[in-house]
């Protein structure tokens, strides 16, 4: 998924320290993941963050696919590269305290799955804030609904979604549906039923601190702002609409 290219810093090459280097972009909801995973554990770390329209040379060299994120652990005087949100957060989870995955391993291999779900719908998401017409938008949300639909029949009671305790799949919709809490305040999708397992769950992700924390306070703006540039047709919706009262 391409996001924007402003609003960026270009640092030069990160030098190798005691503390891991998450290389990011402010609006990249791969990175939220690692992030929260990251805050959930209460590790230091810092966040860099890029011009993914103007791909610094030091990162095409460590990042095979030039995406974001990119994790920098320091090795014997060095960083090694780890690329892939996914392959973060289990590296994260193989080596940092509270696990975040469940243990018994058909129900790790269950949030894994969902993890996979989570990513397929970030491109569905793309797909929605591109849309280049009301037919195409409206073709999407339904779509949407129809995922938003399997994730209420999968949800436990709550709060998270696989009951009591927060976990790396959590860490994966949040950024999902963080893109909703935007969209809704300008042109609701009536995605998320009032009363249903879903909606509670949303507002739970909204309300965690590592969740909030996983985004800079001008995110709400600089996404509607983003999807403005794309002049698609809820680039449009956003442009006719007020200006967004910043939630994050
Ligand atoms: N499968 C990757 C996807 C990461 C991704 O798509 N990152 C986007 C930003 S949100 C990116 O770096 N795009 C730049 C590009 O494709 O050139 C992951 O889970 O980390």
């Amino acid at each position: 998924m391409m996001v924007a290219a402003d609003s960026t810093v270009r640092p030069a090459a990160p030098l190798p320290g005691r503390r891991l280097v998450l290389v990011s972009h402010s609006l990249c909801p791969y990175v939220q993941r690692a992030v929260i995973a990251l805050r959930e554990k209460g590790v230091a770390f810092e966040r860099i963050d890029i011009d993914l329209a103007n791909k610094p040379a030091w990162f095409l060299a460590l990042s095979p696919l030039g995406k974001t994120p990119l994790l920098l652990v320091p090795r014997a005087g060095r960083f090694e590269a780890v690329f892939e949100s996914a392959a973060i957060c289990e590296y994260l989870d193989e080596t940092e305290a509270p696990a975040l995955h469940p243990a018994e391993p058909l129900e790790r291999a269950r949030h894994r799955a969902w993890v996979e779900v989570a990513s397929a719908t970030l491109d569905l998401v793309w797909r929605y804030y591109t849309a280049p017409d009301a037919a195409a938008l409206e073709a999407c949300r339904l779509e949407l609904a129809a995922r938003f639909g399997q994730w209420e029949r999968a949800l436990s009671p709550g709060p998270w979604f696989g009951g009591d305790r927060f976990s790396l799949v959590d860490a994966a919709f949040a950024p999902v549906l963080r893109y909703f809490e935007v969209f809704d305040s300008f042109h609701p999708t009536r995605l998320i039923a009032p009363g249903s397992k879903l909606a509670r769950w949303a507002r739970a992700l909204a309300a965690r601190p590592s969740v909030r924390a996983a985004v800079s306070p001008g995110y709400a703006r600089a996404l509607r702002e983003f999807v403005e540039r794309q002049q698609g047709e809820l680039g449009r919706l956003s442009s006719n609409a007020p200006t967004t009262k910043e939630t994050s």
